[in-house]
């Protein structure tokens, strides 16, 4: 008995602590590869967490951030999710670095920690999701199209579930990262800032004066003073429908009620389709690199 270890058996349950691990070694590599585009991978990051999020419908209750089917084609290869493999090898390191966690909950955790490291609002996480193989792909045409308008807005997003005002609240992640020629198509960054999270998306959509970008790509708008900013089709229906634009006016003028909306919705967003074994009291909340 005396100096011989007794290993615990049975499966490894991770706990709080474990998660936060994967966190930190999140925000570590966030720190460490500053060599891309802005400087970060947070926009990117995030964009993976709510494409993988964004597919869910609720009449079916398929599509949602469970299964992290975008790793195949067909549905990796949407044109929506353009670009979005520099985010999933990324995150492969981290994968291999904590096994035990599936793509589909480190997709989502690290759009989390994105948020949080680039100065946004804790976002509340429970784990929960599995992966789940290829024949649970979404079909193509979910996720929103930026040339489109507001009824379209309307007809994706209340697929979701979501509300005029939630879709005009997270519609500030826009604040982050940029458009990508090779991408999307479009070309360049909404706000001065994009990789810290503010509420500028709204300052500048209400404050600047925008215009049609005389170029050949697909159409979307400059602003007027210094042509270095951006704005989708998408961006501007929401200060030019009646119902979105007061939303607009409200997170304009206090960062404290963007931030506050932007992480309800942010936290719906990422556990639609989720079937928790947990309740929302049991989330957590993870600790920044700078807290
Ligand atoms: Zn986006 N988004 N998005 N978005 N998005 C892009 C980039 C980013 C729309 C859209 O078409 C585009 C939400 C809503 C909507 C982010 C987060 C969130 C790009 C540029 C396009 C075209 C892609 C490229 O070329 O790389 C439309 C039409 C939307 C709704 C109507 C919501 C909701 C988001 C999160 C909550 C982020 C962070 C980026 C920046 C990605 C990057 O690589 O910099």
């Amino acid at each position: 008995l005396f100096g011989k270890e007794v290993k615990p058996k049975g499966p490894f349950v991770p706990k709080f602590e474990d998660y936060q691990k994967v966190y930190d070694a999140v925000a570590k590599a966030l720190e460490e590869k500053d060599d891309y585009d802005d400087g970060s991978y947070g926009p990117v990051l995030l964009r993976l967490a709510w494409h993988a999020s964004g597919t869910y419908d609720k009449e079916t209750g398929t599509g949602g951030s469970n299964g992290a089917t975008m790793r195949f084609a067909p549905e990796g290869d949407h044109g929506a999710n353009a670009g979005l493999k520099a985010a999933r090898d990324f995150l492969e390191s981290i994968k291999e670095q904590f096994p035990w966690i599936s793509y589909s909950d480190l997709w989502i955790l690290s759009g989390i920690c994105a948020i949080q490291e680039m100065q946004g609002p804790k976002i509340p996480f429970r784990p929960g999701r599995s992966d789940r193989d290829v024949s649970f792909c979404t079909p193509d045409g979910r996720l929103p199209d930026a040339s489109k308008d507001q009824k379209h807005i309307r007809a994706i997003f209340g697929r979701m579930g979501f509300s005029d005002r939630e879709m005009v609240a997270l519609s500030g992640a826009h604040a982050l990262g940029r458009c990508h020629t090779d991408r999307s198509g479009y070309d360049g960054p909404w706000t001065f800032s994009p990789t810290t999270l503010t509420n500028d998306y709204y300052k500048l959509l209400l404050e600047e004066k925008w215009s049609w970008k005389k170029w050949n790509g697909p159409k979307q708008f400059e602003d007027v003073k210094t042509k270095s900013l951006m704005m989708l089709p998408t961006d501007m229906a929401l200060i030019k429908d009646k119902g979105f634009r007061p939303h607009v006016e409200r997170y304009a003028k206090d960062n404290d009620v963007f931030f506050k909306d932007f992480a309800e919705a942010v936290t719906t967003l990422f556990e639609l389709g989720v079937p928790f074994t947990t309740s929302e009291d049991q989330r957590w909340t993870f600790k920044s690199s700078f807290d």
